[in-house]
């Protein structure tokens, strides 16, 4: 089977090789740098323990990830550099299926391993409530297709977890009862769940309404890119999903200064328009709660 029709299929698939060679060492320092910084405590973008959806607390001390790495104050140019290069673009349309032009600049972010104790996400999906009816539950997992997330782990990491086809599929009644506000005990309770464990430098692209949890052990080192990029045939389909994460720097003349060469300027205009072109009740729609 291919990459698409296995991600369409299985809601998820693992690409190996999308950070060069030459581009690691450069990609691991930027990475190693905001992470000090975040920890720190001179980086105010950042997921804090205790919080699982935006907007995070910023008053918890400790982090389990580290937003906007393409923000212009963080100075870190290779992070945009990757996150438009070549290779990587070239799985992103081909998972879409879509042309260079349809792209949507969206999120760069960086998920750490938190210090003072471990951390876990509940099973949820990204975009749709834990209380959503299965009518709602059905409608919002055939309309998210316009977009793509992925995560590209530096080190060995197997924080997530899945449930491989649920981005397909209402859950079951057992499946409501799991994922309805509580920490799992052990993510492996949840039937036909998997960890999905990448090797340093492996990606998994999944769709971000498959039915996942993470669990962050606090010993084990944890850099892992996470990202997300649209198709603008979406419409503001995506809106809340991104918007939510505060991207008015993004719109700023500092950011476009940063852009490099190739696509890069086109997919930040792609963003601009759908950002200034969603009606408001879009955003309020749902509102995830913690
Ligand atoms: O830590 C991960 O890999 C998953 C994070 C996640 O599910 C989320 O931020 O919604
Ligand atoms: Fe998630």
């Amino acid at each position: 089977m291919g990459l698409k029709a296995t991600y369409d299929k299985q809601g998820y698939v693992i690409i190996p090789g999308l950070i060069q060679p030459e581009e690691w060492d450069r990609l691991e320092s930027a990475c190693q740098r905001v992470i000090v910084r975040t920890r720190d405590g001179f980086w105010p973008h950042r997921r804090t323990l205790g919080s699982q959806f935006p907007p995070y607390d910023s008053k918890h001390p400790d982090s389990w990830g580290v937003q906007h790495l393409m923000h212009p104050d963080l100075q870190e140019a290779s992070f945009v550099e990757w996150y438009t290069s070549p290779v990587l673009l070239e799985a992103v349309k081909e998972l879409l299926g879509c042309e260079e032009g349809d792209l949507q600049m969206e999120l760069l972010n960086l998920l750490i391993n938190p210090i003072s104790h471990d951390f876990a996400l509940r099973w949820h999906r990204d975009d749709i409530p834990e209380d959503a009816s299965m009518e709602d539950e059905q409608i919002g997992l055939s309309n998210w297709r316009y977009g793509v997330q992925w995560n590209t782990a530096l080190y060995t990491d197997s924080c997530l977890f899945v449930v491989p086809g649920s981005h397909k599929i209402p859950r079951t009644e057992l499946q409501r009862e799991l994922s309805s506000g509580q920490i799992p005990e052990s993510p492996l309770e949840m039937p036909e769940s998997i960890c999905l464990v990448l090797k340093p430098g492996e990606s998994v692209f999944y769709n971000s309404n498959i039915l996942h949890c993470a669990v962050y052990n606090s010993k084990e080192q944890r850099a892992t890119l996470h990202g997300c990029i649209g198709d603008i045939r979406g419409g503001f389909s995506r809106a809340r999903n991104i918007l939510q994460h505060g991207l008015s720097w993004m719109k700023g003349p500092a950011f476009a200064q940063t852009l490099p060469e190739g696509p890069a300027r086109m997919m930040l205009k792609n963003l601009i328009v759908m950002y200034d072109s969603t009606p408001p009740e879009t955003l309020s729609k749902y509102s995830l709660k913690n």
